[in-house]
Order: structure tokens, then C-alpha cells, then sequence
């Protein structure tokens, strides 16, 4: 059988169509990825015929469990958890967990798709997973949030393990949730492994994992803008959501001299004109995390700053954005109107916070254009190194640590310059094409390793 013999894109996505009905979102980020790879693989007869692609498109297995709590006013409560272990040929699976009510299977299905891309471009053996429920955290007691959390893991212990598959944090699910899940699985299993990552530096976490994510998307437009002959320093920025991953990136970017106008949340973004400063980035960390308030309160607080109910923040004119809430949050119409508005690059903290058409925009448009698979993959690097320090019983330093994200955000630069430069040397000044840098990249490794296990 030759190359030619076998399905095409089109084919191959009807195919992924039918056998995931009603999972727009996983067909989505396979989408994304299949054009890259059918073109690169289009002489390689080998991945053809050991079904590389179908077979990284088709999750190992998924987990579906029920999770009952009880409120703090004594109602009996039920959510739906999951796992999606999608593949583990380079590593243990590895990726965060999410909690919110808009989480489904397709949702998880897809996280752990790109995360399985993603693990593999920082050069660390991870695999790829994902999990979460459709609990919303959103108005909650700790104590609540605690009883879920306990809930969740009595399940989800048997389908973990520091070998076997390691979660972290995700869409609500940050410190305090993962010290609930790390207490529970060393409750039950009387083990204290490095199971979770994102854990508390008291039990076994890493310095900078906290940042490591936001500050890493940061890394990579700096290392994109430089290759261009550019700075962060003295350009704008329009940043979405006001979490972890948006408040690193906003620190990232004012530490590098470059000026944040925005934030937000699901229910609106704040626009301050004379930027956030560390003060301003440290209050609405504290107003988010802690008081577990909207930014909306962020405009009283600082009165030459705008809220705007509603809208997201891509008309506000910029330099560079960052989409650091969530999955599609930047349409094609919405990419068209930061092009028009001069933007020059773009770095995606969250992950696939851009639709397809707007991918396509930005692609046609030549900006600059980080996707979130090789933008964002600074935290699960960092926790990847947790895993090692876990390990080895022992603890790096905070500059080691740094120095060390600095190098994998550079690594992972690379590597996307490797498949992404489609003319010419690398080092020359020509047109990346990030995402196909990124996806062959993340492909490449995974699929070797598959071809060498044969038929498994
Ligand atoms: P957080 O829970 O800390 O913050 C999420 C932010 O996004 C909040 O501001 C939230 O607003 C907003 N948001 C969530 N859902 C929606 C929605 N449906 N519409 C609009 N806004 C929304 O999460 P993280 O910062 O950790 O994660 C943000 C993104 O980064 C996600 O895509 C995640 O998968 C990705 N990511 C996270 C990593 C990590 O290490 N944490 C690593 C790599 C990627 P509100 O407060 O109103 O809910
Ligand atoms: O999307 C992601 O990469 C994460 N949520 C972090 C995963 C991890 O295992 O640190």
C-alpha cells in the first residue's frame, strides 16, 4: 500500500465527526492539528500504515464517575468527574483538572488531545491527560469545596499514581483544591507520592509552579517578538481573564516594561489606560484568589479604569494579546479587529482560546502567533520538574528554577521553528508558522515512539 492509498484530511475528519457526535470541541482541536500533520506525513507511508494519527485522535481510555457531596445545608449533591488518559507513549499522563459547570466529556476529550501535543514540545517524558467534573466552585464554602474535592479523589485514586497519571490545577482548581485531593489520595492510600503537582511548597511542591504558566506564555512572545527584531518593552497589551495564568502574564509583561491595559472575567473585562502596575496586579490577585470576587470591582477600586459588562477585550487597540480565560474566547470577526487594530502578536495562555476561523485570520494576516499547545506549556513543564524534584526527595531553588523555565520556553521555541519555518534557514528572518511548528513538533516525538511500541 502507498502513501496515495490512504484517507485524505476530509475523509479523515468525517470519520472524527461520526464517531464523536455531539463533541464539538474535541473535533475542534483535532481539526487543528490533522492539516499540519497530513501534510507532513504525505511521504511517510509509515505513520499511514500504523494509523499514527487515528490512534493518538482515539483517547486511551475514559474515565466517567459519579462524585456525591453534601452541602452546607445538608442537600445531597451529584456532579460528573472524569479522566481522559489519552496517551502515555512518552511518559505517565499528566495534565490538569478542570472545575467548572461547562466542563463535558468533548471539553476534557479535547484538553487532553493538545495536551498530549504539548508535554511532548517541552521535551520532558510526559504524557497526556486530563480531568475534571462539572462542579462550579463558584459560591462555595471551603468546606464544600473540600467535601467535593475528597469526594472526587476517593474515585479517581485508583486511576492515578506518580507513575501512572499525574493531575494539577486547571479552571478552579488551584492550591487549595489540590492540597484537598493530595490530603484525600494520601489518606486512602497511605502513600505520599508525587501523585498531584501544583501542591503546596510544604508537601513536596515547586517554586514557580504557580507562575510558571502565565510567565512562560510571556517567555515565548518575547522570544517570537526578538526573532522579529523586537521587544516587549514599550508595547501594550490586552489580556482576557484575571486568574492564574492572566495575572502571571500580566506580571511578566509590566516586569518587562510593557504596559497592560486589560483583564477580565466570564462576566466582563476592566480596561485601565495607564496600565497595571505590580501594586494593581497584586490587588486583583488577592480580590480573585482570595476574596474570590469579580474584577468588576477592580473600576471603583481604580477610578481611571472602565468596566465593561459583557465584553471581551480584543476592541480595546494593542500591540499584543494574550487569551488567558478560555477555549474560544476570540472569534474570527474578533481577530480581524486586533489585526485592523495593529496588534503584532499574539500568545495564547489559555488553551485553543482562538477558533478556527480566527487562527486562519492571524495565519493569513502573518502576525506573530503563539499557540496555546507551545505558549502555554511553561506550567506543565514547571510541574514536570516538580515530578522530578518529588522524585529525588529534594527541592531546587527559586533562580535555578526560573533560569530553568527560562530554557524550556526557549527550547520549545525551537523546536517550533524547526517545522514551522517552511523556507529557508530557521535562523533567517522568514515567516513561522507557529502552529504547524508546534503540531509536527508534538506529533513527531509521540509518533516515533508509537511506531517503535508496533500495534499497541
Ligand atoms: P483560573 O481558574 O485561575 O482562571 C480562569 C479565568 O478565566 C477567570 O478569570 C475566569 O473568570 C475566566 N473564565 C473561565 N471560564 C470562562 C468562560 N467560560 N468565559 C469567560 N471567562 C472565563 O484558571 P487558569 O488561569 O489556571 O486557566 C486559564 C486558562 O489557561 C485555561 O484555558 C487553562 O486550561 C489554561 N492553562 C492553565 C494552566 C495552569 O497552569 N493553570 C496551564 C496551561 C493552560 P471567572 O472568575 O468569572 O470564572
Ligand atoms: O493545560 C495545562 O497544561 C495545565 N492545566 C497544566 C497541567 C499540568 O499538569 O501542570
Amino acid at each position: 500500500m502507498t502513501a496515495a492509498d490512504h484517507v485524505d484530511f476530509n475523509q479523515f475528519m468525517e470519520g472524527v465527526k461520526r464517531r464523536n457526535p455531539g463533541q464539538p470541541e474535541f473535533v475542534q482541536a483535532i481539526h487543528e492539528v490533522a492539516q499540519d500533520i497530513f501534510d507532513f506525513i504525505q511521504d511517510k507511508t509509515e505513520y499511514h500504515e500504523y494509523q499514527i494519527l487515528r490512534r493518538i485522535a482515539e483517547p486511551d481510555r475514559v474515565v466517567s464517575f459519579r462524585v456525591c457531596w453534601e452541602d452546607d445545608n445538608n442537600n445531597i449533591r451529584v456532579q460528573r468527574g472524569w479522566r481522559v488518559q489519552n496517551n502515555n507513549s512518552i511518559g505517565p499522563y499528566k495534565g490538569g483538572i478542570r472545575f467548572h459547570p461547562s466542563v463535558t466529556e468533548s471539553v476534557l476529550k479535547f484538553l487532553a488531545f493538545e495536551q498530549t501535543f504539548k508535554n511532548s514540545l517541552t521535551g520532558l517524558p510526559l504524557g497526556g491527560g486530563k480531568g475534571g467534573a462539572n462542579f462550579n466552585p463558584k459560591g462555595k464554602s471551603d468546606h464544600e469545596v473540600m467535601r467535593f474535592c475528597q469526594s472526587f479523589m476517593t474515585e479517581l485514586y485508583r486511576h492515578v499514581g506518580a507513575d501512572v497519571d499525574v493531575p494539577a490545577g486547571d479552571i478552579g482548581v488551584g492550591a487549595r483544591e489540590i492540597a484537598y485531593m493530595f490530603g484525600q489520595y494520601k489518606r486512602i492510600t497511605n502513600q505520599f507520592t508525587g501523585v498531584l503537582t501544583g501542591k503546596g511548597l510544604e508537601y513536596g511542591g515547586s517554586l514557580v509552579r504557580t507562575e510558571a504558566t502565565g510567565y512562560g506564555a510571556v517567555y515565548f512572545l518575547q522570544d517570537m517578538l526578538r526573532r522579529a527584531g523586537q521587544d516587549i518593552e514599550g508595547k501594550t497589551a490586552v489580556i482576557s481573564g484575571s486568574g492564574n495564568v492572566a495575572t502571571h502574564a500580566a506580571e511578566k509583561i509590566t516586569q518587562l516594561g510593557g504596559r497592560v491595559l486589560t483583564l477580565s472575567d466570564s462576566r466582563g473585562f476592566v480596561h485601565d489606560p495607564d496600565g497595571f502596575t505590580q501594586e494593581k496586579i497584586d490587588w486583583v490577585k488577592e480580590h480573585k484568589t482570595r476574596r474570590r470576587g469579580r474584577i468588576a470591582a477592580y473600576a471603583e477600586m481604580f477610578p481611571n479604569a472602565t468596566y465593561h459588562e459583557g465584553q471581551r477585550p480584543w476592541g480595546v487597540p494593542c500591540h499584543m494579546a494574550a487569551p488567558c480565560a478560555t477555549q474560544n474566547e476570540l472569534s474570527g470577526n474578533e481577530a480581524r479587529v486586533l489585526v485592523a487594530n495593529g496588534c503584532q502578536a499574539v500568545t495564547e495562555g489559555a488553551n485553543m482560546p482562538t477558533d478556527l476561523d480566527g487562527v486562519e485570520v492571524f495565519k493569513q494576516a502573518k502576525i506573530l502567533f503563539a499557540p496555546g499547545k507551545a505558549a502555554n506549556a511553561g506550567g506543565v513543564a514547571m510541574s514536570g520538574l516538580e515530578m522530578s524534584q518529588n522524585s529525588a526527595r529534594i527541592s531546587w531553588s527559586e533562580d535555578d528554577l526560573q533560569a530553568r523555565l527560562r530554557d524550556l520556553m526557549r527550547g520549545i521555541h525551537d523546536r517550533c521553528l524547526q517545522y514551522g519555518v517552511t523556507d529557508g534557514d530557521p535562523a533567517g528572518g522568514e515567516y513561522c508558522d507557529y502552529v504547524k511548528g508546534a503540531n509536527i513538533a508534538g506529533f513527531k516525538k509521540v509518533a516515533d515512539a508509537m511506531l517503535a511500541y508496533g500495534v499497541v
